[in-house]
């Protein structure tokens, strides 16, 4: 995308937001880029040498549930340091602006979004930063500080990361508020997701398609995705320059 041609779809993209009434955003993995956090289809999906889907997984937790946790230690250390960037900073401007009509579905599980000061956070991935208890169901959060490749609850049960792991369902009330927050906006931001998750890519067809006419959606992101042949406009550049661009066009 030339710099003429991201400007005139910066434009674009507000003017579908300037008559909207309520906005809504899903962000993945590629907003945290720009503070450190590697994406998941960056590195060939590949983390030391083990697929993704091994160490995220509750086959992979059972085969060897000290791997998950050095896998999950080395990446709560990175994010106990990182700092939200412009393209966080820029979305907690327009919920400033919208306010109860604004809700930011996000797959990450950094809490950076939170860290900057959005407060309407669907995380419907789970987070980093809390513990799920084998035994005794307790969710606990635990901040980013080390927990060892073994942690214990105090009823003497196994953790495991409060995450949603591939193959298993997303947290319900989660999940079915941002189905019906995708389905009521006039516009849905799409941003720095590879859109090849489900069910969170479907959110973007149910904003599409659910009401007549069906939202507008902007995609951010650094490439095409799969998301792009869904967008009416897509705005190609990293989101921590691109985001505040919009915001700033806005008059946010
Ligand atoms: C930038 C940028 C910059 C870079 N600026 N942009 C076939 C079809 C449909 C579904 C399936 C299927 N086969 C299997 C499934 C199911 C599976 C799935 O979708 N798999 C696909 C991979 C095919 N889904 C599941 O298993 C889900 N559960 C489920 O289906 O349950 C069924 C069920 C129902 C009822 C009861 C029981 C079961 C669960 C999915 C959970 C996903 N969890 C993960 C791992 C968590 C581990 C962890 O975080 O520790 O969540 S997967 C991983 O991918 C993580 C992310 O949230 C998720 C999405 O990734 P994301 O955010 O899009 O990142 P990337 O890396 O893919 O993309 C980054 C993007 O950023 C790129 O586009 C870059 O260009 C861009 N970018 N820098 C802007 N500066
Ligand atoms: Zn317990």
């Amino acid at each position: 995308m030339t710099p003429e041609e991201l400007d005139a779809a910066i434009s674009k993209a507000a003017d579908y937001l300037k008559v909207a009434r309520r906005v809504a955003v899903l962000t993945g993995a590629g907003v945290s880029a720009e503070s450190g956090i590697p994406t998941f289809r960056a590195s060939d999906g590949l983390w030391e040498g083990h697929r993704i889907e091994d160490v995220a997984s509750p086959d992979g937790f059972y085969r060897d549930p000290k791997l998950v946790w050095q896998f999950y230690g080395g990446r709560r250390a990175n994010v106990a340091t990182a700092k939200p960037n412009p393209g966080h900073l820029a979305l907690v401007a327009l919920e400033d602006r919208w306010g109860e009509d604004f809700t930011l579905v996000t797959q990450n599980v950094d809490g950076l979004h939170q860290d900057a000061g959005s407060r309407r956070v669907l995380e419907i991935h789970g987070s980093l930063r809390r513990t799920l208890c084998l035994k005794c169901d307790e969710v606990q959060d635990r901040g980013l500080g080390p927990l060892g490749d073994a942690p214990e609850c105090h009823c003497g049960g196994r953790l495991r990361p409060d995450i949603v792991w591939f193959g298993e369902g997303l947290p319900v009330d989660i999940w079915e508020e941002a189905q019906i927050k995708a389905s009521e906006c006039d516009v849905l931001l799409v941003v720095g997701t590879s859109a090849v998750v489900h069910p969170a890519a479907s959110l973007i067809p149910i904003a599409r398609q659910t009401r007549t006419p069906g939202a507008k959606v902007i995609e951010v992101n650094m490439t095409r995705t799969e998301a792009s042949a869904l967008a009416d406009v897509g705005l190609y550049g990293p989101s921590g320059q691109v985001l505040p661009r919009l915001v700033k066009r806005l008059g946010a």
